[in-house]
Parts: structure tokens; sequence; C-alpha cells
């Protein structure tokens, strides 16, 4: 069969595609029940043997690499930005700090790795060399390393501390080495300084175990020292190295800069992408933030963001909320992407204490909303099944199976694709979770939630566009027994390899009545209230979220700097404006 062409117009629309294929349907019908009716006198040896399974639907291009899947499925990885800086009170640092500052007399790698582990981070990735040139290992090649700080009479390291940590809890390990270098003196020297560079990438790579993620940047002040990267003889040389590792930058290859360090993909986010159209140093946030539906390469996005208002540790800073984890959560994991936290450890070596309890909160408000999946006692029922009644293969039911490589598939050739939930009685909830298997490519482009009303009518809940790995939508609060998935636009069949219903009891409409609030949305985006006894009242055109959260009637809001929000606190009464 020919590959599919992602670009052609009529491939997008499903309803482009019915008639013939429905002609086939009936004729194959109508011969096999003829075929039915003789099987006694005249038996048909192969062609419709039930013991064969149905092969699984061909993939569709771009698809991703087993390290890129790996990646994926690890969900969150916790950033530790430390060196000279956490000594200094800085974020880039000179270059000339002297290195005898660094000293952290209680440093423990294991510390940080179980604090990553018990909040459920797949991997760590260090800063083994940020901006100011300053190696958290012994490099051969400079002496601006921990070989010349007052830290254990500079025979520390504090990436093999890290590396053994990591392989003793099981949890990944990567490393970030800054391209843009501001000690080493032949910075600026092309030749003479991607031979530094690679020489160090080298070090790293080969001297401290199994390494999953190669993080760089294109960052750089103004007026610094000009210089070109050799980042295509670089990223050869990570992959000749570590084969299973991930290289990160604003344009991959392997995964990708979401372009804002909010951790805050694009409500659509492709996978697919065109590392072609990226430039690292120079990215357009808009093409990184939604990637591309008609892309080539298959790059999914990463979203950083910092627990704290700087990357490193601060004595004057404090870490965000659990609930604006949460919230990042959701538009990060919960839009086919990666959430990087960064967790700067203070400068005893130390993740701190209240950063801890914000880490353990999250954890709890997660497993408090996703351990709990509505969908599990349900009846499940599809608009079809690939091979046909007979064939368990791609059974609805697999969507209820955890993990992304058993699925749901649709007959083909369908004009209308759809999971129908029972859930055997009424059930309150907020939150639809949806994945597919990219191991065989993304294909949803548009889908919509429906619940069944009172008065017997399918009423849409919610619609998002792009699924990929995972997609997390946000709701008010609704209650129904029948509710049903339904595709409304693919690149191929969709396939679904998880489907989740919660109740997120920090969402709106939650009140103690049960009841859920009036409120208008012109946005297929959620909106995320919480409130004890009071009336809501919220009217949002935006394709944005807000959280607001109410407890003993005060309000407090979070929101992206680029959205504007009033809130009214006084006699509980709120309103707000995006
Ligand atoms: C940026 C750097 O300039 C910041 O200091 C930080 O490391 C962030 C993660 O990446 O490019």
């Amino acid at each position: 069969m020919k590959e599919r062409n992602a670009r052609d117009p009529t491939f997008l629309n499903s309803k482009a595609r019915e008639p013939i294929p429905q002609l086939i349907g009936f004729v194959v019908l109508l011969f096999s029940s003829l075929i039915a009716t003789t099987k006694a006198t005249a038996p048909v040896p192969f062609l419709f043997s039930s013991s064969s399974p149905k092969p699984a639907p061909l993939p569709i291009l771009p698809l991703p690499s087993a390290a890129q899947l790996s990646w994926q499925l690890g969900e969150m990885a916790l950033f530790l930005h430390f060196g000279t800086n956490t000594f200094t009170d800085s974020e880039w640092g000179t270059g000339h700090a002297d290195p005898s500052i660094f000293n952290p007399t209680k440093l423990d790698a294991r510390q940080w790795v179980q604090v990553a582990k018990s909040a459920g981070f797949s991997r760590v990735i260090l800063t083994t060399k940020h901006h100011d040139g300053f190696c958290l290992w012994p490099s051969a090649y400079t002496d601006y390393s921990v070989r010349s700080a007052s830290w254990k009479n500079g025979a520390g390291n504090v990436l093999a501390d890290l590396a053994d940590a990591a392989r003793e809890a099981g949890i990944g390990l990567g490393v970030y080495l800054s391209p843009w270098d501001r000690h080493e003196a032949c910075y600026g020297r092309t030749n003479e300084y991607n031979e530094f560079y690679m020489a160090q990438m080298s070090e790293l790579l080969t001297g401290y175990g199994e390494i999953k993620e190669v993080w760089l940047d294109g960052a750089k002040g103004e007026g610094e020292k000009d210089m070109e990267y050799f980042f295509d003889s670089w990223f050869a040389l990570i992959h000749q190295l570590q084969p299973g590792a991930v290289i990160f930058s604003d344009a991959g290859p392997d995964t990708r800069w979401i372009g804002d360090e909010a951790g805050v993909a694009g409500s659509t986010c492709w996978s697919l992408f065109n590392r072609s159209s990226a430039k690292i140093g120079d990215t357009d946030p808009q093409y990184s933030r939604g990637g591309d539906p008609y892309g080539h390469d298959w790059v999914p996005a990463e979203c950083d963001v910092s627990i704290r208002p700087g990357w490193f540790w601060h004595t004057s800073e404090r870490p965000k909320s659990a609930l604006t984890l949460l919230d990042i959560y959701y538009k990060s994991v919960g839009r086919n992407c990666l959430f990087l936290l960064n967790v700067p450890p203070n400068s005893s070596g130390l993740i701190s204490d209240e950063d801890i309890q914000v880490l353990e909160e999250f954890a709890k408000i997660r497993q408090t909303i996703f351990s709990h999946n509505l969908a599990k006692n349900a009846v499940l029922t599809a608009s079809s099944k690939r091979g046909g009644i007979d064939e368990s293969q791609f059974d609805p039911l697999h969507v209820l199976e955890e993990g992304i490589f058993t699925y749901w598939a649709p007959e083909e050739y369908q004009s209308d694709w759809s999971i129908n939930l029972d859930f055997g009685v009424s059930l309150s909830f907020n939150v639809l979770q949806v994945q597919e298997p990219i191991h065989k490519g993304q294909r949803i482009i548009e889908f919509h939630l429906d619940i069944h009303t009172e008065d017997g009518e399918w009423k849409t809940v919610i619609s998002g566009t792009t699924v990929g790995y995972q997609r997390l939508l946000r709701f008010v609060t609704v209650k129904s027994q029948y509710l049903r998935i339904v595709i409304d636009k693919s690149r191929a069949d969709p396939l679904i390899s998880y489907l989740g219903i919660y109740l997120d009891p920090f969402s709106i409409g939650n009140d103690a009545s049960g009841t859920s609030s009036p409120s208008n949305f012109n946005s297929t985006e959620v909106i995320r209230l919480t409130s004890s006894n009071h009336s809501l009242n919220a009217n949002f055109n935006s394709t944005e979220v807000i959280r607001l959260t109410s407890s003993n009637h005060s309000l407090s809001a979070n929101f992206n700097s680029t959205e504007v929000i009033r809130l009214t606190s006084s006699n509980h009464s709120l309103s707000a404006k995006m």
C-alpha cells in the first residue's frame, strides 16, 4: 500500500472518503453471507478464516525513535541548575567567579534523586556546565571546575555522584552542556572551541554510564563573541557515544524547545515538525508551540520552567505552589509534551525543604485526580472495530489498559469514529484524558466529548485539537451516565490507546451541592475555579486558562503574564476578563 500523503487535503477530511468504501463494504457483506449459506457444501478454506488475526494498521509517518518513545513515556524530568551561580546569587555568571566559592558542604545527590523519584520524575538533568563555564565534573580540558573548588578539597565530582544515585534509584540521567562559555579562552575561535566542546561532551558521554538526554541551547548575551557551533558534528558524536540518548535544542533533532520558559505548550501541539524550519538560538515561538501538522520530522516538545523565579537557587526566592505546578502539568504533559521542571539545589547542596513540600503536594494532587479512572467500570462500545467483531486485538476495551501499545482501532473506511461509555449510573467528572499509540504516528486532528443529557440529547462538553502521546482537557464539572468521545478529523484511521475520565476536586463546579457553576465558555480550553460555597459566574473568550482559587473566601490568581485578569473578591462575587 502506498504511503499516505498528509498534504492531500481530502485526506485530512474524514467526510471526503465515504461512498465508495461503503459500497465495497456492502458487497463484501453480501458476498460473505452468500458464503455462509453455502458453507456446508462448499467450504472456503482460507478466505475468511477466523483464526488469522487482522494485521495492525500501517503507521503514518513521521514516527518516533525508540529513544524518543522512552523519553515521552517518562512524562516528567527534573532539571538541576547548580554551580558557582548558586554561591554568587546570579543567573548568568560572568565566568570569572573564583571557583573556590563552590562549597556545597552537605551535597547529597541521593537526596536530589529521591526527591525526583518520589514526586514521579523519570529522569534528572544536571547543568554540568552553565554559561559561566564552571564544570561540575573534573574535566581534563579546563581547571575551571570542581577540581579548583573548596568542596572536598577539589576531589569532588557532582556528575559522578548524581550518576551513581540515579543508577541506584533506576531513573534516567541527562546532561546540559552550555555551548556559550564565558570562561573558556578559546570561545570565539571556531575550530578550536568546537574541538574543546566536543572533547568535553565526550568526557560526559563516556565516563558516567548511560546518558538518556543531552540538553543544549543557543542562549548567548548581547554583544558576546561571535562564533559558529558545529551542531551536526556534535549531534553525530552524541548519537555515536550514547545511541539511546535524545538531544534537546530549539530545533531538535530529537526533542524541541516549546518556545517559552513557562512550561506551557500550545493547545494544538504536534510532534510533527520540520527541523530545517527551526534555528537553534533563534526560535519562532509560534512554530515551536504548535509543531507542524505537515512536518516531516518527529520532534516532540519539552516544556521547561523553574519551580522558582530563577533557574539557580537564590535565598530570596520561593517556590511556586503545587496547584501552579498542576496547571503547568495539564498544559505540558496534558498537551503531548514532556514537563521539565527545574528544582535548583541550594548552597548547602540540598534541595530545600519548601521545594520538597511543594513537590510532595504536587504528587499527592496528581494521585488524587488520576488514580481513579471512572471509565474503568464503564461498558465500552465503539462505532466499529478493525477486523470485525471476532477480532479482539483492536477492541475498545484496550483503551482501559495502561500504556500506549494496545489500542482500539476502527474498521477501515469509516466516516464515523467514536467510543461510547456507559457508567451504569450518573457520575460527575471534569477531566478527559486521551492517548494515541504514537509508535504508529500522531493522527488525531480534532475530537470532542459529548454527554447524554436528561432530555435525551447529545451535548458537547469540550472539544480539542491534537492528542499525541497524551491530551488532558479540563472542563466545568458535568454529570452523566452516558458519554462518547468522537474523533472529527484525523490524518489516518484514528487509534486510541487510553481513555481516562476523572473528577479533579480542585476544579470549578465541585461545590458542596455538587452542581455545576453557571458559566459561558467560548473556549476549547479549561477554566478551573475552586470555590467552597459560593456561586461563580465566568465569561471567557480566551483559548487560554485561568486558575482562581478560593479558600476562606480569599482569592488568589495565577496566570500567564500575557493575559489580563480582574478579580473582585469582596462579598464573594468574582469576575474575570481575559
Ligand atoms: C536558558 C539559559 O540561558 C538559562 O540560564 C537556563 O539555563 C535555561 C534553562 O536555558 O537558555
